[in-house]
């Protein structure tokens, strides 16, 4: 994959808080705390979201790479404190504790977690060692981050969007563009879902999980408007823009599926109700009859609406913990009981269309260059031209 813009995200979830250095971004383009801490808010709402976020509130703080407002085109790098570490100091601190083991040890690893395999693979007898970096705190540097992608798009005409679609067996069959008709209504509500009744349902089936001790899992949907024809590549596997968002999605954690267009649904249909059929007239230039490919086709933007879903698993740590092994006695026990949501899908959407800008922007950078903004749109727009008079 290129390296034009990539990022690197560190910290731990208790710790002193979480790091992110994007690198990529061109010089020139406006950004503020205020924006980012915007898309930050946006990833701490959520109907079934646990005590953790009422204690964080999440605010960045740009440490490099922007002056007066503006990038500078070197390393942006962005800390977004734990206000929890304060009750972890001690559990978290780097040095060496004076006393060996004065500190109780997490060996109860949570089914559905990094914490077994985490444990045998670093060899880790404490496996909160794994979990702190495991953790979906993680998610808030790849949210930053994204802002950051996101201002830069802004640039470009291309724009956002995300909803949820369904919780546990509750779903809204409401195709996207009416969905985004009303796109207040989703950002107003707290399961990010554009269908009052069905909003409703959803909230009873995250009871009835909280109640039985439970979890609950669900789909989101991200729409990407604006993007112009041509981005990512078919002549080589990790050029393939569908590829990367899929990879950039499942990365996410509890993302356990990723479809684009109409997805698993091509999968019962015959050809002729898959493909797009392709229109012209004067002045429109091509365009298609329909967007079942989602805005991708050979691994390129077709220039129509980038329309991603993931299904995203319930939550692994259960308030009526599952069976496990203690990994010190070897003794059959239940699992370690980590403070936790019961339903995270709403955040997982917003995470969703801050990686997948990262992706577009990425493709953009490839595309179009430039080291300043500037020079960035001188390019995108005189390839905008050349498809306006040439095709
Ligand atoms: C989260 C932070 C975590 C969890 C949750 C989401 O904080 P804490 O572990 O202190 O409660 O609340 O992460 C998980 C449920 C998980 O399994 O990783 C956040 O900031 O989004």
């Amino acid at each position: 994959m290129s390296t034009i813009l990539r990022y690197l995200t560190s910290g731990e979830s208790h710790g002193k808080g979480i790091f992110v250095i994007l690198e990529g971004i061109p010089s020139g383009l406006r950004i503020q705390e205020e924006y980012i801490n915007k898309q930050l808010k946006r990833r701490q709402v959520g109907y079934g979201r646990g005590e953790r976020m009422r204690i964080e509130k999440d605010r960045v703080e740009i440490l490099s790479g922007v002056r007066f407002g503006k990038t500078l085109g070197s390393p942006i790098s962005l800390f977004i404190p734990n206000l929890d570490f304060k009750n972890w100091e001690k559990l978290m601190m780097a040095k060496e504790p004076e006393e060996e083991h004065s500190f109780p040890l997490f060996t109860k690893p949570r089914p559905g977690h990094a914490d077994l395999v985490g444990g045998i693979k670093y060899n880790f007898l404490d496996l909160r060692n794994v979990l702190e970096r495991a953790s979906a705190r993680e998610t808030v540097a790849r949210v930053a981050a994204g802002a950051v992608c996101r201002r830069l798009l802004e640039e470009f005409g291309i724009s956002i969007f995300s909803r949820v679609i369904q919780i546990g067996e509750e779903k809204d069959n409401t195709d996207w563009q009416k969905a985004l008709k009303n796109y207040e209504r989703i950002e107003a509500s707290s399961l990010r879902c554009g269908n009052e009744k069905i909003e409703e349902r959803m909230k009873e089936l995250i009871d009835k999980a909280k109640e039985k001790g439970d979890t609950l899992g669900g789909v989101f949907e991200v729409v990407v408007l604006g993007v112009p024809p041509g981005l990512g590549s078919y002549i080589q596997w990790d050029l393939k823009l569908d590829a990367r968002l899929a990879f950039a999605v499942m990365s996410i954690q509890a993302i356990v599926g990723v479809e684009i267009g109409m997805g698993f649904k091509c999968a019962f249909c015959f050809g002729s109700e898959v493909q797009d059929e392709i229109g012209y007239t004067e002045g429109k230039g091509f365009y298609r009859f329909t967007n079942r490919c989602g805005g991708i086709e050979g691994g390129m933007t077709t220039g129509e609406p980038v329309i991603i879903r993931a299904a995203m698993k319930p939550i692994s740590t259960l308030a009526r913990p599952l069976r496990s092994v203690d990994i010190l006695s070897k003794k059959e026990v239940k699992a370690a009981k980590e403070r936790s949501d019961v339903c995270a899908v709403p955040a997982a959407s917003v995470i969703a269309e801050a990686v997948v800008g990262i992706e577009i922007a990425r493709a953009m950078r490839e595309k179009f260059g430039g080291d300043s903004l500037e020079e960035m749109k001188r390019n995108y727009n005189s390839y905008m031209e050349y498809i306006r008079e040439k095709w």
